[in-house]
């Protein structure tokens, strides 16, 4: 079972991947996220990070499409992904391992500009942004989930917040900032 607010949280992580407003998630969405991404994370005159990009957010539509369409058509709409976000926090430890693991992944892939396998303020604020999230939710949002206090979000970190996002009940969990704050 979830609660209101876990559901209030899908229901706005929903909206944010519909990018275009549309009602439905489909694969334009993620190009155009990817898009973003691209311009967040300064890529756009490094060709193979922009495949790379590119690939990392196909993969994920590929893996939610995989996971939350229910018929036929190349959309999940919001009543599917509600369902699938409603069946996968029913194992609060790995229900929701097939969207955090790709989805870090391609955050990872986007802004870990330096390639040390985290995120240093600046790489994470430029996520953050791409997100439409400005500077001081996006620095407030660092220090929650930079759990060792190192001033870097680890790909572990990033686990850990994406799946308190996911999972958690508790309205003061420090994920659920991550992408973007009602
Ligand atoms: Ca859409
Ligand atoms: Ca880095
Ligand atoms: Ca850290």
């Amino acid at each position: 079972m979830v609660t209101e607010f876990q559901r209030e949280k899908y229901t706005r992580r929903f909206r944010l991947l519909d990018r275009d407003g549309d009602g439905a998630i489909t694969e334009a969405d993620y190009e155009s996220q990817a898009r973003r991404m691209v311009a967040a994370s300064g890529s756009a005159a490094d060709p193979p990070k922009v495949e790379a990009i590119y690939a990392a957010y196909r993969g994920l539509w590929a893996v939610l499409c995989r996971a939350a369409n229910k018929d036929t058509d190349a959309e999940v709409s919001q009543e599917e992904f509600l369902a699938i976000c409603v069946a996968s926090a029913d194992d609060p430890e790995g229900g929701f391992a097939w969207l955090i693991g790709p989805g870090v992944a391609a955050v990872m892939t986007s802004f870990d500009s330096d390639g040390d396998g985290r995120l240093s303020g600046v790489e994470f604020r430029a996520w953050q942004q791409a997100n439409g999230i400005d500077e001081v939710h996006a620095m407030a949002t660092l220090r929650l989930v930079d759990r060792d206090g190192d001033g870097h979000v680890s790909a572990e970190e990033l686990s850990r917040a994406a799946l308190e996002f996911y999972t958690s009940a508790d309205p003061e969990a420090p994920g659920n900032g991550i992408f973007g704050v009602t």
